[in-house]
């Protein structure tokens, strides 16, 4: 082998610096940051597909933990890189922020957002090998992360440099890798969440076959779990989907695809009788749960469309005025996915699109194709659909106006009375206070004597709060407990929601550890979903978590929050030990629920997030929506506790 010099040098550091403060890299060492390891591997395929090389993904889970991504895409290049001197396949699993594309010309579109690079997955797992087969040849290179001399562990250097393995037919590339248990808190990589990750794709990348195997998870006949994802009608079959259980007001998503020279654009839209707005944009595959101007043009473009064409076909009366924006985003679920060059991410959470000509470019090319879809003949009964929903919508929106208002008014007499039952803080600094909702009157009583009232409000609920899926706005302004929290929180609802206005930072559900309880906690969480989205997006929402268990012996008193902490306290005292079961927060006294529960020193917490809005979405309308049967299929498919027996047994996990 030919001696190191200063640029492999450089590059190594590069990976140390991966092993040393993997968080900056992945965000988290749990597991969440190991699935980061397999996204960044998988966008590369797709990228490659979504430019149109190749149709299908495997992806396997095998029994020794390692998992491994396959295309059959163009295969990376193994030709030497003229500046490093070492094969493209060995540049990109060892040099940060290569990733799979050398340059612009390779790719008209590539993600980008989670693009920190194969390398880092190199970098954080125990070993990795590459097969890419290219120009009638298989290659072979495997890397590995292994001591030096000195004992420090060097991440993803190269074990067996790349090699021909022979001649072949076939063109891609195909990478396994084990994450490194030396780095993560969990090496376990989890089927349910790769298997929606990559249904999301397959709805994006119309007719590619994704797949999923998963040898841990055995079929009745011994074969291994097989999840196949193929759509041939991608994001209309996507729309399709996430109205399951819900009402269309038209059988079939309005669909169109458009391009000019700067973006693509695909768009999908049907409507149903349900009140929210759900649209999901995606940019060159990459979730945009935040919006961003592709998302804005397309909301202008729907506005003029549906009032044009509606008036030209006479369901807008000369003397009607245009509806406004809202009035046609109720009950809709539209799926926008645009294709560009040279994104810009912005936002809290990096997934709001900043480029300022996709809002013009999404917005014409929406406003022409969809224009033309709406005023055909056979749209007309489609069209009638959508603003006679838009009517009924603007009826709503001027008759809660008021209603909104008096929840912004902060001074008169109403909203004073509404927020009677608030123990408000003294504190002045938002960024400091928290909002403490708690379920039920004596854990309010205790939490409010329990509580450091410097920067802690407690704000008791009573009873069962209203679900809101399916209310709309004005009937949920007309709920005593919502106003309350809406006027507690000083800052909106709906679309006039801003979190600048936020008179708390963190707002903490504590409710009881029970069926009631979570119900409670669902109920409150869907509100926060459907109308202060960003509450929940920029990470203010937690859920307290409060003890199951007091255990004593003598003055020494510990609280246990789980079934496994009790036993770890209970083998620590040995004998003579009493176990207190608190059935409910009203049990503890305000000294109890101060240290156990809302003491910032000691308290656990546990943050509300999305990770992936339409499964989140889908999540909420089958759990909190009125359609009782898929609510079932819902939980007996993904809570095991309601399986059959024997669909349960189907699956059968082997180590
Ligand atoms: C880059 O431009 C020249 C032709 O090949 C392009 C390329 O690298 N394609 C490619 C990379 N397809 N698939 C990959 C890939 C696949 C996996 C599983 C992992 C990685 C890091 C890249």
């Amino acid at each position: 082998m030919k001696e190191y010099n200063s640029k492999d040098i450089v590059v190594l550091e590069g990976l140390e610096a991966v092993r040393l403060r993997p968080g900056m890299y992945i965000g988290t060492t749990s597991s969440k940051g190991l699935h980061h390891l397999l996204w960044e591997i998988i966008d590369n395929s797709i990228d490659e597909i979504a430019n149109g090389f190749g149709n299908k993904i495997t992806v396997t889970l095998y029994k020794d933990g390692s998992v491994s991504v396959q295309d059959n895409g163009r295969g990376i290049p193994v030709d030497k890189h003229p500046q490093l001197g070492i094969s493209g396949v060995e540049v990109v699993f060892t040099q940060l922020h290569a990733g799979g594309k050398f340059n612009n010309d390779n790719y008209n579109f590539s993600g980008g957002l989670h693009g920190v690079g194969a390398s880092v997955t190199n970098a954080l797992s125990e070993w990795l090998e590459v097969i890419t087969n290219k120009n009638g040849k298989k290659y072979k290179i495997e890397f590995h992360s292994v001591p030096n001399s000195k004992g420090k562990i060097l991440g993803g250097t190269v074990k067996t440099p790349l090699r021909c393995l022979g001649s072949t037919t076939e063109t891609g590339t195909f990478v396994r890798f084990m994450p490194d248990a030396r780095i993560f808190e969990t090496t376990n990589f989890s089927g349910e969440v790769i298997a929606k990750r990559l249904k999301e794709y397959a709805f994006l990348n119309k007719g590619a076959t994704i797949e999923l195997i998963d040898e841990n998870m055995l079929n009745e006949d011994g074969s291994c779990l097989r999840r196949v994802y193929k759509y041939d009608g991608g994001i209309k079959d996507f729309v399709t989907y996430l109205n399951e259980g819900k009402n269309p007001l038209f059988a079939t998503p309005i669909y169109f695809e458009a391009k000019s020279d700067k973006v693509k654009v695909e768009c999908a839209i049907q409507y149903t009788d349900a009140y929210v707005e759900n649209i999901f944009s995606y940019v060159n595959n990459i979730s945009t749960s935040e919006g961003g101007t592709h998302e804005t043009g397309f909301k202008t473009a729907l506005t003029r469309v549906f009032n044009d064409a509606g008036r030209e076909a006479g369901f807008l009366k000369e003397k009607e005025a245009n509806l406004v924006g809202e009035d046609y985003r109720e009950g809709i679920t539209a799926v926008l996915s645009i294709k560009m060059k040279n994104v810009q991410f912005e936002g809290q959470t990096k997934t709001k699109l900043g480029n300022p000509e996709a809002k013009s470019e999404v917005e014409n090319l929406v406003y022409t194709h969809l224009l033309a879809i709406m005023e055909k003949a056979d749209s007309k009964k489609v069209l009638e659909a959508i603003i006679n929903k838009g009517k009924l919508a603007a009826h709503a929106r001027i008759a809660s106006k008021k209603a909104k208002e008096l929840t912004r008014a902060k001074n008169s007499l109403e909203a004073t009375a509404l927020i009677g039952k608030l123990s408000s803080c003294s504190g002045r600094d938002a960024k400091k206070n928290e909002l403490y909702i708690v379920e039920g009157d004596s854990a309010g009583g205790s939490a409010k004597m329990g509580r450091d009232r410097s920067f802690q409000a407690i704000l008791p609920l009573r009873g069962k709060p209203l679900n809101v899926e399916k209310k709309r706005l004005e009937q949920v302004l007309q709920n005593d407990e919502f106003r309350s929290i809406i006027t507690a929180l000083g800052a909106g609802i709906g679309d006039d929601f801003s979190v600048e206005d936020l008179k708390y930072d963190k707002v903490i559900i504590l409710a009881d550890a029970d069926q009631d309880g979570a119900h409670i906690r669902a109920i409150l969480l869907t509100f926060f979903y459907r109308y202060m989205k960003p509450l929940i997006l920029d990470g203010h929402v937690y859920i307290g978590v409060p003890p199951l268990y007091k255990i004593s012996k003598k003055n020494d008193v510990k609280y246990a929050y789980s079934d496994e902490q009790l036993r770890e306290y209970a083998d620590e005292f040995g004998k003579g030990y009493d176990i207190q079961r608190y059935k409910g927060l009203g049990e503890m006294n305000p000294e109890q629920l101060w240290e156990t529960t809302m003491d910032p020193k000691n308290r656990t917490m546990i943050r509300v997030s999305i990770d992936d809005a339409a499964e989140a979405e889908k999540l909420i309308t089958t759990l909190m929506g009125d359609d009782i049967e898929s609510r079932k299929i819902y939980i007996s498919e993904y809570a095991n506790f309601n399986k059959e027996p024997d669909e349960f047994d189907k699956l059968k996990k082997v180590k």
